[in-house]
């Protein structure tokens, strides 16, 4: 028969090796797992949930249902000798005027897609005003400028060389995209990811 005390301390001891495990699986989730905040900015009917749901579902509809506040997607990418890096992406209601409740929503974010329509003049204009809010809030911001609905060509009021222009203004990388055939979507999420994660730009 073992003395009680010894039995006691070895009880404890169990303990003590089943929370370093516990302690040690956390800290190993740490450092395998990146997970930044993306947020998804332009005028209305630009595209913003299409091209979401186009990276993180790998699908597009016609119909527009208009966006109402937030809603909030996760994708994980691979990144070149890095951990698993997770994008929360954070597809806004797009506004005319920029309102305080949607700077709110700002805080936190790493990077930003700022979408223009290519089919309408405006919403280029816009982009120009989304960015001087982000930077207020998050000056570090990274960006990448999207040209959307490359697909409508024939309706096109956007040219590629406006968007190099912006893009150069600002500091972002640009594209032209469409989600409705997926051109162009992977590449400009990936290098907001390369961006935020100051991998080199190829
Ligand atoms: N042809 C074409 N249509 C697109 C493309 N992207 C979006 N659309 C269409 O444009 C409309 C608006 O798209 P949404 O993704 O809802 O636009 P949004 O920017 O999220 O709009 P809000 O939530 O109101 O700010 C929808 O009818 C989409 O099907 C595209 O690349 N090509
Ligand atoms: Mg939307």
């Amino acid at each position: 028969m073992l003395p009680t005390g010894i039995i006691a301390l070895y009880s404890r001891l169990i303990d003590l090796e089943r929370w370093l495990k516990k302690a040690r699986d956390a800290l190993s989730d740490l450092s395998t797992v990146i997970q930044k905040k993306i947020c998804m900015l332009g005028d209305f009917a630009v595209g913003k949930t299409s091209l979401t749901r186009r990276f993180v579902e790998g699908q597009f509809d016609d119909r527009y249902l208009s966006t109402i506040g937030v809603k909030i997607s996760r994708r994980s990418i691979n990144l070149p000798d890095l951990p698993v890096f997770n994008m929360l992406l954070w597809d806004l209601a797009g506004s005319e005027e920029f309102s305080g409740a949607q700077a709110s929503y700002l805080q936190g974010a790493s990077g930003a897609l700022l979408v223009c329509d290519l089919t309408r003049r405006a919403t280029l204009a816009s982009i120009s005003t989304y960015v001087q809010r982000l930077r207020k809030v998050s000056p570090q911001v990274a960006i990448v400028i999207a040209g959307n609905k490359e697909d409508l060509q024939e309706h096109c009021e956007i040219s590629p060389q406006r968007l190099a222009d912006l893009a150069e203004q600002t500091g972002a990388s640009w594209f032209t995209t469409s989600a409705k055939t997926g051109t162009g979507v992977e590449q400009a999420f990936q290098n907001l990811a390369q961006q935020i994660m100051g991998i080199p730009l190829t």
